[in-house]
């Protein structure tokens, strides 16, 4: 039995064949899929809009599968979603299973008011996609980051979050709880603190978590080569 947890993804209307093909595969290599949040940018389209794109396609795949969808703060319209998808699970804050003696709770992670969110000037109760603006300059920026030798850095100072994250769950984690999370778009597997990231997909990286009888492990790789110029080498960091 393979699961696969990603999230993080941020479809646009752009469809992206090179990230089709990759979540498109990674999906026929599962047995369930949970995706944990931002799935697609509920900021720069509407759930109607979105269900209009190519990338339907990979819901009407994971039809074929056991899969869970964890809503995110960037496509909180995904719960209406559940009429349309009758065969998808549709989770609004948590999921919880149990599985090889271990309780994993997989939620997004925006619930818990991290330090960037409380400087993001994003107000969800209003026309969300007014911040499409917003939405996308932060994409194009941190594109150039994760495609350049800059990923590390990026992606270890957004550690600081996942942090934040450990410090919350720490009085509600028992014994065997795992937590895992999305949102902060840093991959961590840190098992000792009974926390995971899926981190992102996107930008070229695909990042996800793979959970099998071995357990659980992190996992990268890259869909799309990495910008030559900036990068040190075509592989991991
Ligand atoms: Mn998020």
């Amino acid at each position: 039995m393979k699961t696969i947890i990603f999230s993080d993804s941020h479809l646009t209307k752009t469809f992206d064949e090179k990230k089709f093909q990759f979540l498109k595969k990674l999906i026929l290599s599962a047995d369930r899929i949970i995706i944990n949040g931002d799935f697609w940018e509920g900021f720069t389209m509407t759930l109607d809009e979105f269900l209009k794109t190519d990338w339907k396609a990979l819901l009407q795949l994971l039809g074929t599968k056991e899969t869970i969808y964890v809503v995110g703060n960037h496509d909180e319209q995904a719960k209406n979603m559940q009429r349309y998808f009758p065969h998808i699970k549709i989770v609004n804050d948590r999921y919880v299973f149990h599985e090889g003696g271990k309780r994993y709770i997989v939620q997004h992670g925006h619930q818990y008011n991290l330090t960037f969110q409380r400087y993001v000037p994003v107000n969800l109760e209003a026309n969300p996609t007014s911040f499409a603006w917003l939405v996308y300059t932060y994409m194009y920026l941190e594109s150039f980051f994760i495609r350049t030798i800059f990923k590390w850095p990026l992606q270890m100072t957004y550690r600081i979050f996942n942090a934040e994250l450990k410090r919350a769950i720490k009085k509600e984690a028992k014994r065997n709880d795992i937590f895992i999370f999305g949102h902060t778009h840093s991959p961590e597997l840190d098992i000792k603190h009974q926390f995971a990231n899926s981190g992102i997909v996107r930008h070229g990286v695909g990042q996800y978590l793979e959970l099998t009888e071995k357990g659980l492990v992190s996992k990268e790789i890259w869909y799309e080569p990495r910008n030559k110029l900036f990068s040190l080498s075509k592989k991991g960091f």
